[in-house]
């Protein structure tokens, strides 16, 4: 059945949604399109026409790049986007992004049309097609349900701005995450006068903020951590807000407080400042006597650390319950839910307001004494980076180090190195805020699609994703590609190929290490193949690829790829590093 325009002074509830998207500055939807958006694109079209402002529709080949491209955008704005995607199916497909984002606390509106109700051509939008049958799941929000913090199906176009405005005050409100909305065909094609569906402003419909500490928590916490002898701050996403990293480095420098970003998925501290301790608070736990949790999920592993009983630990977070962990169990003396940012800068005023000369001359002491532990640190970086590796066995270390020589303070390296992370985190420098992002979650294919969002949100400067072997395959790479083309993103892509899956192998020797697989030296992880040349995908969909075997042979092969980046094509260098 045909539809047909709606009549005059009424439009669809597709087109008042699109105003809706764009009214509370959603500016990009990454999509993948089906039978269930044809009103939408419809309306896209028309508002093209009359040259009316709507979301850029980013179209992306597979969810997975849609997904992180949000994830990535919104890590280094703040501003979450849409993902509009294909009923069940494409909210499967977009299901491991949720995740991921869920646990960067990113915001998203995952938007998913549904399959027609009206079986008989009742009314416009009916089911027309074979899929329509096979696509209408009992409870499709149940494949993204973990990892969404609010859920409706559009009931009707005269709630389709305010639905919107709630989707996207709910998805920025902290701890900020992923929200879902399905979206009915017959809806979406119902039509409406412009006096029935109205417009909800972000000024009294907005997200709501989270606040500071309350004045006397700040004076307590700031009189405690004047006392302390060796404070300790351990963090992993403070660094998600720019202004959080300044007010840490300032604080730090002036209590003379350690820090160490463990597992980060931000940076959190420049690498230079005279207070970072590195990745792991391992060493430093046995003479920490008072602790600083800030935005950390997971502060050190349990099974292999333990923290001293008598350390008093304050807590402070944008999440410090961990509502979505159903198991926890890290103890602190005290918590609080805040803003670090602000937190932090209250805590600096307490302490300037309450410091003599005495606190600060036990400060620069303490600080003096650091020097030699700081000096060794170094030098055990470097010596882990000192030698390049044989051919096809390079050493990641000194490959990461390399890649470090030729970037700048603000590109932007995405981590996804999996066992190599260490090299990433410890042998490429990094300064300032935003300038590195890490995973939070567990699934693998995250950094391609999130360098191509973070790409698309500072064009100017470089964005180099860093991931494994196994972390390619997982990335949707035809797409990853296919949208660095099509949208003129060149993101330089850095796959470290040990040849598998490291993680699994360190994993089964970890719990067996005695056990027959080690014995057989079969760790259900290799990826073979008589030819496995990652940079021909990317050289078919017009980026420059190439893989370096030799180490004489990777200075200039980075410098190649860097230079393709400034001609506007996507890179992807593949350094064969030593095998598991
Ligand atoms: C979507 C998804 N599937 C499977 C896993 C399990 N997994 C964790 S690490 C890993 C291996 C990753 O290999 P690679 O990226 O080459 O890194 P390496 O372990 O070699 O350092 C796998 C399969 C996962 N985390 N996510
Ligand atoms: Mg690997």
């Amino acid at each position: 059945m045909s539809e047909s325009p709606p009549p005059k002074n009424r439009h669809t509830t597709a087109r008042y949604f699109l105003e809706g998207l764009q009214e509370t500055g959603i500016r990009y939807l990454f999509s993948n399109l089906g039978t269930d958006h044809v009103t939408l694109i419809d309306e896209m079209a028309r508002l093209q026409a009359e040259g009316q402002a709507m979301p850029e529709v980013v179209l992306c080949p597979h969810e997975n790049v849609a997904i992180h491209m949000a994830g990535g955008y919104a890590a280094v704005t703040g501003q979450g986007q849409g993902v509009m995607v294909h009923v069940d199916a494409g909210t499967a497909n977009a299901a491991m992004g949720m995740h991921n984002l869920m646990r960067a606390r990113l915001p998203v509106l995952l938007m998913a049309g549904k399959a027609p109700y009206a079986l008989h051509g009742e009314v416009p939008g009916a089911r027309d097609n074979y899929v329509h049958y096979v696509q209408d799941p009992f409870d499709i929000a149940s494949l993204v349900r973990p990892y969404i913090k609010w859920e409706y199906n559009l009931p009707s176009g005269v709630v389709a701005k305010e639905a919107v405005r709630r989707a996207h005050s709910v998805m920025h409100t902290e701890p900020a995450g992923p929200v879902y909305m399905t979206l009915p065909r017959e809806t979406l094609i119902e039509p409406w006068t412009p006096e029935q569906v109205k417009s909800y402003p972000a000024d009294r419909y907005g997200a709501v903020r989270m606040g500071a500490l309350p004045a006397e928590a700040t004076l307590q916490i700031a009189r405690e951590l004047m006392a302390a002898d060796n404070p300790l701050v351990i963090t992993s996403y403070l660094g998600r807000k720019a202004e959080a990293v300044q007010a840490l480095e300032a604080l730090a420098e002036l209590c003379g407080i350690r820090v160490v970003e463990f597992s980060p998925s931000w940076l959190c501290i420049s690498r230079e400042s005279p207070c970072f301790f590195g990745f792991d608070p391992t060493p430093l736990l046995p003479d920490t006597d008072w602790g600083l949790l800030l935005d950390i999920d997971v502060p050190w592993l349990p099974h292999q650390t333990r923290a001293r009983e008598d350390t008093r630990w304050v807590h402070i977070d944008v999440d410090p319950i961990k509502k979505d962990f159903p198991a926890w169990g890290f103890a602190s003396d005290v918590r609080w839910p805040a803003d670090c940012a602000q937190a932090l800068r209250d805590l600096h005023q307490a302490v300037l307001s309450l410091a003599d000369d005495a606190f600060h001359q036990k400060v620069a002491h303490r600080m003096a004494g650091w020097r030699a532990q700081r000096q060794q640190r170094l030098e055990r970086v470097a010596a882990a980076a000192a030698n390049p590796g044989p051919e096809d066995a390079l050493n990641p270390a000194w490959v990461c180090a390399q890649i470090g020589l030729q970037l700048r303070p603000d590109d932007v390296v995405i981590n996804e190195a999996i066992r190599n992370s260490p090299a990433v985190l410890q042998q490429i420098p990094r300064t300032r805020p935003m300038s590195f992002l890490g995973g939070a979650g567990g699934g693998l294919g995250y950094s391609a699609g999130m360098a191509l969002g973070v790409k698309l949100a500072r064009p100017h400067d470089r964005v180099v994703h860093i991931e494994g072997d196994g972390g390619f395959h997982f990335s949707t790479p035809t797409s990853v590609y296919a949208v660095a083309q099509a949208q003129g993103l060149p993101i330089l892509t850095v796959v470290l190929d040990n040849g598998g899956w490291q993680a699994v192998k360190e994993a089964v020797l970890r719990v067996h290490p005695d056990g027959p697989a080690s014995q057989a030296g079969e760790f259900q992880a290799r990826l073979e193949g008589e030819k496995r040349q990652f940079e021909q995908v990317a050289q078919a969909f017009g980026a420059h690829g190439e893989r370096v075997t030799r180490a004489e042979d990777l200075p200039a092969a980075i410098a190649r790829c860097l230079h393709a980046l400034e001609q506007g094509r996507a890179a992807l260098l593949v350094a064969s590093v030593a095998k598991i």
